[in-house]
C-alpha cells in the first residue's frame, strides 16, 4: 500500500473505501502511463496481427506497448464471418495456435477451425502475459518523425476523436512503430499524408486492398509484412492495403503469421 493510499484510508474502519478505489486506479494507470511513454515497440491495433506481435516481441524481452482504439481487443476476429463466431485456419498457422493453448478441430484436410471468442481472449491473455502493455480506448493520431525516421506515436482518448472534441494529443516515443490497423492501414497513410508518397511501395503511396481471394490474400500477406518507412513495420490486412493485395475474408491464419514475421524482423535488429 502506498503512502497515499495509506492516508486516504486514515483511521477509518473500513475495508473498501470509494476514494481508494479510485486513487488506486488513476495513481497504478498514471504510473503505467508515464512508464510507457518511452518504449522499443509501439503496436498500433490490436487485432490478430498485432496481438501476436505484441505476444512474440515481449517475450522476447521488448518493452511493447499496444495501443487499441476501441474498448476491447480483437478487431475483427470476434465476428468470424458474418457473425457466425468461428475462424477458419489452414495448416501453416496452426502451429501458433497449438503454443499459445487455443483449441483447434480439424473439419477438413488443411482447414481448422476455433471458437473466436476464446481465440480473441486466448490471443489477448497471452500477449499481455507475455509483459505487453495495453492501452485501449486510445487512438494514434499522428506520428513523430525526426530525421526522416518515426520516433513514436501521437495519441488521443477514442472519446475525444469521436466527439471531435478539439483536445491537443499527448506523444509516446518509440524505438519501432508496427501498424496492426487492419483494412485502413491508418499509420501508413499519415505517412503519405503528411510526408508524401515515401513508402517503400511500387508509387510510394498505399497501393490499395484488392477483391477477396482467400488463398492469394493469405500468401501475400505475409511477403508484405515489413518495413514501410524508417523505423515503421506494417503487419496484418494492413500490409496487403500498404502493398496492394486481395482481402482473405474470414481466414485468419495469415493475420497470425504476419504477426510473427514482424515480430521476427523487429527482433533482428536489435
Ligand atoms: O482489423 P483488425 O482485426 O486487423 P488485423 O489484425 O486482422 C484483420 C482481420 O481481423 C480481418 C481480416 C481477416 O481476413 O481481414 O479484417 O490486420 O484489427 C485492427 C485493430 O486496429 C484498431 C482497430 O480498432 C482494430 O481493433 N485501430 C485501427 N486504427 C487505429 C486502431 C488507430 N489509429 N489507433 C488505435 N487503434
Amino acid at each position: 500500500m502506498t503512502k497515499s493510499i495509506r492516508k486516504a484510508l486514515g483511521k477509518r474502519n473500513q475495508t473498501l473505501d470509494d476514494v481508494v478505489i479510485s486513487r488506486v486506479i488513476v495513481q497504478e494507470y498514471t504510473r503505467e502511463l508515464l512508464e510507457y511513454l518511452e518504449s522499443d515497440v509501439a503496436i498500433v491495433g490490436g487485432g490478430p496481427a498485432g496481438m501476436v506481435a505484441a505476444y512474440r516481441l515481449a517475450r522476447a524481452g521488448k518493452k511493447v506497448v499496444l495501443f487499441e482504439r476501441r474498448l476491447s481487443l480483437g478487431g475483427g476476429m470476434w465476428g468470424g464471418g458474418m457473425m457466425f463466431n468461428k475462424c477458419v485456419f489452414q495448416e501453416s498457422s496452426k502451429p501458433i495456435l497449438d503454443e499459445l493453448g487455443v483449441r483447434v478441430a480439424k473439419v477438413h484436410e488443411g482447414y481448422y477451425v476455433t471458437d473466436s471468442i476464446e481465440t480473441v481472449s486466448v490471443l489477448c491473455a497471452s500477449a499481455v502475459k507475455a509483459g505487453a502493455r495495453v492501452f485501449n480506448c486510445m487512438s494514434v493520431e499522428d506520428l513523430m518523425v525526426r530525421g526522416g525516421r518515426v520516433t513514436g506515436v501521437v495519441l488521443n482518448w477514442s472519446p475525444v476523436m469521436a466527439a471531435q472534441l478539439h483536445v491537443d494529443p499527448l506523444s509516446a516515443r518509440a524505438g519501432v512503430v508496427v501498424d496492426a490497423t487492419g483494412h485502413a492501414a491508418e499509420i501508413a497513410r499519415i505517412v503519405v499524408r503528411k510526408i508524401g508518397k515515401k513508402l517503400r511501395t511500387r508509387t510510394g503511396d498505399l497501393l490499395g486492398e484488392e477483391p477477396m481471394w482467400a488463398e492469394a490474400g493469405e500468401k501475400a500477406i505475409v511477403e508484405h509484412t515489413k518495413e514501410i518507412y524508417p523505423s515503421l513495420y506494417v503487419a496484418g490486412m494492413a500490409a496487403n492495403a500498404v502493398f496492394g493485395g486481395p482481402r482473405m475474408g474470414p481466414i485468419f491464419g495469415g493475420m497470425l503469421l504476419s504477426g510473427q514475421k514482424v515480430a521476427r524482423l523487429i527482433e533482428a535488429i536489435a
